[in-house]
Order: structure tokens, then C-alpha cells, then sequence
């Protein structure tokens, strides 16, 4: 039994699907510099950071460009996926999130965002779901991407909790690394096969309890 005083959400994969968003900006950019990026390919990229992401799609496609290049290639892309961004709405959170979080917020369990994203605080707008969360730590406020914890370890002290009570739910290998490395519980999101190292695997948030939780 876990002393379960926080939640630590991962957005993107978790609260909201917007992989399919970040993989339309990136076939974009792919098809301009003349090379094919696949579904499976993206698959590389959730939960990695922005430039990160820049450097394996590069390497995709064979492609050696200048540090300034790669800027401009990545905001070339941020640009376009802002643009898919602005259009969601409420309808596209993922199933179970909203029942979830309340289930939490009404037993005095806090909340929080840790994502790599920088365009977190724009999805959370978004989509409405801001006000739901004690904290939100996005890739603006930190300086080391997962697999390194910092992410999780902002949240937990931001929501003054120490790590152990607190569970992260992540959709991603490197995040549930960094929950791990942050001496945290965490709930993998999606498939058993890449987040086997998560303390539970659930395919969504729709039945999970806080029971479960508690008993990790
Ligand atoms: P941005 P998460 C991550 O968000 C995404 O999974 C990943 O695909 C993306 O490259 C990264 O954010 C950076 O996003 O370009 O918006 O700063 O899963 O950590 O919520
Ligand atoms: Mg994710």
C-alpha cells in the first residue's frame, strides 16, 4: 500500500492523442525534404523532445544539415503543429481522463502535468482541462528531457509531495523510465509489450481506480 497524495499526467498519449498531430507536421516536413516518414516511424518520437525528434527524423532520411538548419526545420514544424493545435477542442480528450481526475481532486489527491511538450499550456487551454491540474511542468520549465526525471520530480515539488506518494501514468518507455529514475509508481498507458516496466499497464484511463492506485 502506497500513501497516494499525487498524480503526475504525461499529456500527450494520456490525456489527449495528439501524436497524430505531431506526425502530420513531421511527414510534412519529411515530404519537403524529399524522404518518406512513416506511422511506424513516429512511433520513435512520443515522448521525445522536439529537437531530439528533429535528429531521427534526419537520420530517417539521411539528411546532415547546420545547427541553424535544424532550428529552423524544427520551427518549421512546431509552426505547422501549432496550427493542427489550435483547432482541437474538448471532444478529443481521451476517455476516462476527465472521470478520473475528479475522482482524485475529490479525495484531496492532487494533480499535475509532466510533459515534454512545449505547446502544453496551449493544448491544455484548448481542450479546457487546465483548471484540473495543482501543476503544470511542460518542456518550458525544464531543462533535461526523459528518460531523466527532472520532469516528474518538478511536478512532485510543485505539488510539495515528496516522490514515493506520488504515481505517474505515461505513454512512453522514456517516461516510464524517468518515473523510475525519479523513485516514483508509475501506470503505463497503452501496451504491455513497450511499457512492461511499469509498475501496471492499462490501455486507457477508463477503469482504472484509485483502490488500484494505492495498492501499488
Ligand atoms: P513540442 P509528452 C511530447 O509530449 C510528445 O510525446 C513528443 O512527441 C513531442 O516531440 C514532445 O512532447 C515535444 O513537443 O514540440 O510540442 O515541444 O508525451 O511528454 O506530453
Ligand atoms: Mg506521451
Amino acid at each position: 500500500m502506497m500513501d497516494l497524495r499525487g498524480c503526475i499526467f504525461d499529456l500527450d498519449g494520456v490525456i489527449v492523442d495528439t501524436a497524430k498531430y505531431h506526425f502530420m507536421a513531421w511527414r510534412r516536413l519529411a515530404k519537403e525534404l524529399d524522404f518518406t516518414f512513416t506511422l511506424e516511424d513516429n512511433e520513435a518520437l512520443k515522448g521525445v523532445s522536439r529537437m531530439a525528434s528533429l535528429e531521427i527524423l534526419l537520420n530517417k532520411g539521411g539528411i546532415h544539415v547546420s545547427e541553424e538548419e535544424k532550428a529552423r526545420l524544427a520551427a518549421r514544424k512546431n509552426g505547422w503543429y501549432v496550427e493542427f493545435i489550435s483547432g482541437m477542442t474538448p471532444d478529443e480528450i481521451l476517455p476516462g481522463s476527465i472521470k478520473l481526475l475528479r475522482a482524485l481532486r475529490r479525495k484531496g489527491i492532487l494533480t499535475a502535468i509532466g510533459s515534454a511538450s512545449k505547446n502544453a499550456g496551449t493544448i491544455l487551454d484548448r481542450i479546457g482541462l487546465r483548471p484540473m491540474f495543482d501543476a503544470i511542468i511542460d518542456g518550458n520549465k525544464i531543462h533535461k528531457a526523459k528518460p531523466d526525471p527532472e520532469v516528474f520530480l518538478r511536478g512532485a515539488e510543485e505539488m510539495n509531495l515528496p516522490p514515493s506518494s506520488c504515481v505517474v501514468f505515461e505513454d512512453a518507455q522514456a517516461g516510464i523510465e524517468a518515473a523510475i529514475a525519479g523513485g516514483m509508481k508509475c501506470v503505463g498507458v497503452g501496451s504491455p509489450e513497450l511499457l512492461g516496466r511499469a509498475d501496471l499497464v492499462i490501455p486507457d484511463l477508463r477503469k482504472i481506480t484509485i483502490k488500484q492506485l494505492t495498492n501499488l
